[in-house]
């Protein structure tokens, strides 16, 4: 980044350490007014909100952590020095993304841990390792190919879908696949069949082959019973990836503690009180996740035309054309957004496709001598209700329970976020839509 920023001259571009607090739109002008934490005032053209899908921190609201004597960390606001857990008693809450890859490097230090675990999900293997030099040279040398694969791939990167069907084969071929995917790590296992998202049953398949894994590793049945997802659809719960997750749990210095059966009450000033038992703990880790895709910019006051706000155009669930640009907000655009693929994909692709897109209808306004691009609420209608269709042809819609809805955030709109019909695919829409002189645009 630095080297990109010099290269480029980009610093006199960038201001570090402003926070925005609001973005008004002038119709007269035609300009974005955009405020800073410091009261700093910058009139801009164009606003483009990057601010980030997972960037706002959650900690539930549960009583008595302002009395807490330890200390206490969101794993998505973590302090860059000063944490040592050796030899410190530590609680983890949450078993996400987050927790599964904190957990076992915790384990190694602290003195005991005790995981506060309310949704089990399945986790993966990242089979993480140091680089083989021969695998570098092989990979390097076919960057512009896997690039340009990974543009119009489902997922955004060089992961090799299985065109077959999972009922279609044997059940020993299933295995097979399924084993080769386990063993490839990470969410390779996602793509092990063509319908895994798609049949409930070829998921089960693929679900049941990863709770056999969980039984096989951990060896006290009861706790590799805690851990075994049940009662969602194999995915539909961001997959996890982890390196010695379940492993962790056969070491003496590790429990789990099931809080969907007896749920925290409290935070004491010495640890944490379920409705079972006190658990006396020097140091509380939240991985307890985030305001999810709208969080980041809905902190952010941003009002449109005839003052309308972000707040209450998304009150029932985010709303905008492609993902990329909400209607009644001429020439504001959102970079990986809700209604793109945004979580749904390799992020740095789908960024890059938004930044190229977005810039390109800058530019073209630039050489056309226009001032202004808004998405027509009649475009912006019909691409929600194309996301809302796809998201219906896959298993997504029966497991609601997921921040992919937003459930995790109480009070927030139950609405499926992302766009599920593929990275290519959606690369093609969006770049129709440019060649179609911006079609569902207004330019002025
Ligand atoms: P996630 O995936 O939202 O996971 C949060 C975890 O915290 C999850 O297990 C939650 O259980 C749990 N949680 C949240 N609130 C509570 C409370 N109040 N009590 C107990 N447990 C709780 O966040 P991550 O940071 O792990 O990952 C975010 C994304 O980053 C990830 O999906 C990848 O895309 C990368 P729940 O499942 O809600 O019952």
């Amino acid at each position: 980044m630095h080297h990109v920023a010099e290269r480029f001259d980009l610093r006199r571009d960038i201001r570090c350490d402003a926070r925005v607090l609001s973005a008004t739109f002038d119709a007269d002008a035609s300009r974005w007014s955009v405020r800073t934490e410091d009261g700093e005032v910058v009139s801009a053209q164009f606003c483009v909100l990057a601010t980030g899908v997972l960037s706002v921190a959650q900690v539930p609201a549960i009583d008595g952590l302002e009395d807490f004597h330890g200390e206490w960390y969101h794993t998505g606001d973590w302090p860059h020095e000063g944490v040592d857990v050796t030899g410190k008693r530590v609680a983890v809450i949450g078993t996400g993304s987050s927790g599964t890859q904190l957990i076992p490097l915790v384990a190694e230090q602290a003195a005991h841990l005790t995981v506060f675990q309310r949704t089990p999900n399945f986790c993966m293997p990242a089979q993480n390792h140091a680089m083989i030099e021969k695998v570098e040279r092989e990979w390097k040398a076919e960057y512009p190919q896997r690039r340009a694969f990974a543009r119009v791939s489902g997922f955004g990167h060089n992961q090799l879908s299985n065109p077959q069907k999972a009922m279609e084969v044997s059940a020993e071929e299933r295995s097979a696949e399924f084993e080769l995917r386990w063993q490839l790590g990470g969410l390779y296992m996602m793509r092990a069949f063509s319908d895994i998202l798609v049949d409930p049953v070829a998921n089960e398949e693929c679900a049941e082959f990863v709770r056999g894994k969980i039984r096989e590793i951990v060896r006290d049945p009861e706790v590799a019973e805690k851990l075994t997802p049940r009662g969602f659809h194999f995915g539909t719960k961001r997959l996890c990836s982890g390196t010695g997750y379940y492993e962790t749990y056969n070491r003496d210095n590790v429990t789990l503690v099931d809080v969907r059966s007896a749920p925290i009450e409290r935070i004491t000033p010495t640890g944490l009180a379920t409705t079972e038992a006190q658990y006396d703990v020097d140091v509380i880790v939240f991985a307890t996740g985030f305001d999810a895709m709208t969080g980041s910019m809905l902190k952010i006051d941003i009002h449109g035309v005839g003052g309308q706000s972000l707040q209450e155009k998304w009150a029932h669930g985010p709303r905008s054309y492609l993902g990329v640009a909400p209607a009644g907000f001429p020439n504001l655009f959102i970079v990986a957004g809700p209604g793109s693929p945004s979580v749904f994909s390799n992020m740095v692709n789908s960024i890059e496709q938004h930044v190229e897109w977005i810039a390109t209808l800058i530019e073209e306004l630039s050489l056309r001598g226009l001032s202004r691009a808004e998405a027509t609420e009649n475009a912006e209608q019909q691409w929600i209700e194309h996301v809302n269709e796809v998201a219906e042809r896959t298993l997504y819609p029966r497991s609601p329970n997921s921040w992919f809805f937003g459930a995790n955030t109480p009070g927030k709109p139950r609405v499926f976020m992302p766009y599920v019909g593929g990275v290519g695919t959606y690369r093609q829409k969006a770049d129709d839509v440019a060649a179609k002189d911006y079609e569902g645009f207004a330019l002025s």
